[in-house]
């Protein structure tokens, strides 16, 4: 599996980095992350280092199809019974700051008109 010593999510997939882990399993690891902006916002982070999503090959379908049935099934647990936002940045462009894929799954207040 691809890994980057230099790469924080990396680090926190590893351990080396503490995290609020909230789920693990074979393909991801899923913490909240260090800035919310509200009042659930996870991350869902690929054990494997992959730099965004820009960068998916077809080797990646089963980990994509697992994280986005995954995803509702986190919002369940958390409690998001109203609704939930998924967001993926990409690319510098698109306001990505971590440079390991990663999903964004926010909620617990009404998101709408709300923007990131
Ligand atoms: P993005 O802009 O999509 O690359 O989002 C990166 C997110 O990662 C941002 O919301 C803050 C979060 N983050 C950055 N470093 C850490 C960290 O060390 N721990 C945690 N829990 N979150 C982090």
């Amino acid at each position: 599996m691809n890994t980057d010593p230099n790469c924080i999510f990396c680090k926190i997939v590893a351990g080396q980095i503490p995290s609020k882990q909230v789920y693990a399993d074979d393909y991801v690891i899923v913490f909240e992350d260090i800035n919310p902006k509200a009042a659930v916002h996870l991350l869902v982070v690929p054990r494997e280092h992959v730099v965004s999503l820009a960068d998916l090959t077809p080797e990646h379908d089963v980990l994509i199809a697992h994280i986005m049935r995954l995803l509702p099934k986190l919002a369940q647990e958390q409690g998001l019974t109203t609704g939930f936002r998924t967001m993926i940045n990409t690319g510098k462009g698109g306001g990505q700051e971590v440079f390991h894929l990663h999903v964004h799954l926010l909620g617990g207040d009404d998101l709408r008109g709300i923007g990131f």
